[in-house]
């Protein structure tokens, strides 16, 4: 089994518009809502690409029902802690070009005697599982080296984590060394440099992380694929141009490929493959965090891994 951990879950809201107008009235003929942030999209794909999983997190009032009785009704069993106050709405604004407005709420404040209870289920959790995947932002009350302290929980289980988060917490997170991280291009450059342009300066900071002891790392870079460090190695994925629907999610998508092949024992350029099909599935459909079994299946064949010097 897989542990999802989504610290603050959401409900994400797609608006399918004609033209999004900053503003104006704008009109919303199509929405869609299903159970979100990051953690929530991994179990959901992973629970597509027919991997056993469990989806825990902070949840609070009626959406926070919705969240979970809406994942259970997706086939994810889920055991989450109760919060005071509203999960999130997050919203994503989709116009007639494909153009993608995100609008992400901030989520309830999370008390003490809350973060205390997570450690504990963490730590059940990750007794009954081979991975532990902790993805998404921080809400209020959750200290920057919060990922850190469960990290290490896990690990004291002697399980893997995969880690995808951003800024402070994934700095803090690093300290405490997951298997895997998979920041994307932005959020790698912020972390490490700014000024970070060509790719061979993203590979360079691929390969300081692996040398910090992280045993998977990869960068994702949208579109154009991703670069990635394991064992020593440098590969860089391809992957095929697409005719994206909507691509919210496909980063959760990309990880839950890569949970889903760590889990079966993959070889590094296999598990980049699978996860790379996965994240690209993802833009086929209008959901976020949603992919077809069959999409995966088709894209595998057409995903390219190529080994690099840095
Ligand atoms: O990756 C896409 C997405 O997960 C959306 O589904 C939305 O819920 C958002 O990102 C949340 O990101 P965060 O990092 O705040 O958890």
């Amino acid at each position: 089994m897989i542990t999802t951990v989504t610290l603050n879950a959401a409900i994400d809201k797609t608006y399918y518009v004609g033209r999004f107008d900053a503003g104006k009235v704008n009109r919303v003929p199509k929405v869609l809502a299903t159970p979100g942030g990051k953690g929530i999209n991994v179990a959901r794909v992973l629970r597509q690409l027919g991997a056993e999983v469990k989806a825990t997190g902070f949840v609070g009032g009626k959406n926070g029902e919705f969240i979970a009785e809406r994942l259970e009704q997706q086939g994810v069993p889920n055991d989450f802690v109760q919060v005071e106050g509203e999960s999130r709405l997050c919203l994503n604004i989709i116009d007639a070009d494909g153009a993608s407005t995100e609008l992400l709420e901030p989520g309830p404040e999370i008390p003490e005697d809350a973060l205390q209870k997570m450690k504990v289920k963490i730590r059940e959790l990750a007794r009954e599982s081979s991975l532990v995947v902790m993805s998404g932002s921080l809400p209020a009350g959750v200290p920057d080296g919060y990922y850190a302290e469960l990290i290490r929980e896990v690990k004291a289980e002697g399980r893997r984590v995969l880690l995808d988060t951003s800024k402070t917490p994934l700095l803090r997170g690093i300290e405490a060394v997951p298997y895997l991280i998979k920041p994307n291009e932005d959020e790698v450059k912020a972390l490490l440099d700014p000024d970070a342009d060509a790719e061979e300066d993203l590979c360079r900071q691929v390969l300081s992380l692996h040398n910090r002891g992280i045993a998977f790392v990869v960068v994702t870079l949208g579109a154009r694929g991703a670069i990635a460090g394991v064992e020593g190695r440098l590969y860089r994925i391809h992957t095929p141009k697409l005719q994206a629907v909507n691509t919210v999610g496909c980063g959760d998508a990309f990880v839950a490929g890569m949970a889903y092949a760590l889990e079966r024992g993959f070889e590094p350029e296999a598990a980049l493959r699978q996860a790379a099909a996965a994240g690209s599935a993802n833009a086929l459909t209008p959901e976020a965090g949603n992919v077809r079994p069959e999409d995966v299946e088709r894209l595998l064949a057409e995903i390219r891994t190529e080994r690099i010097e840095a």
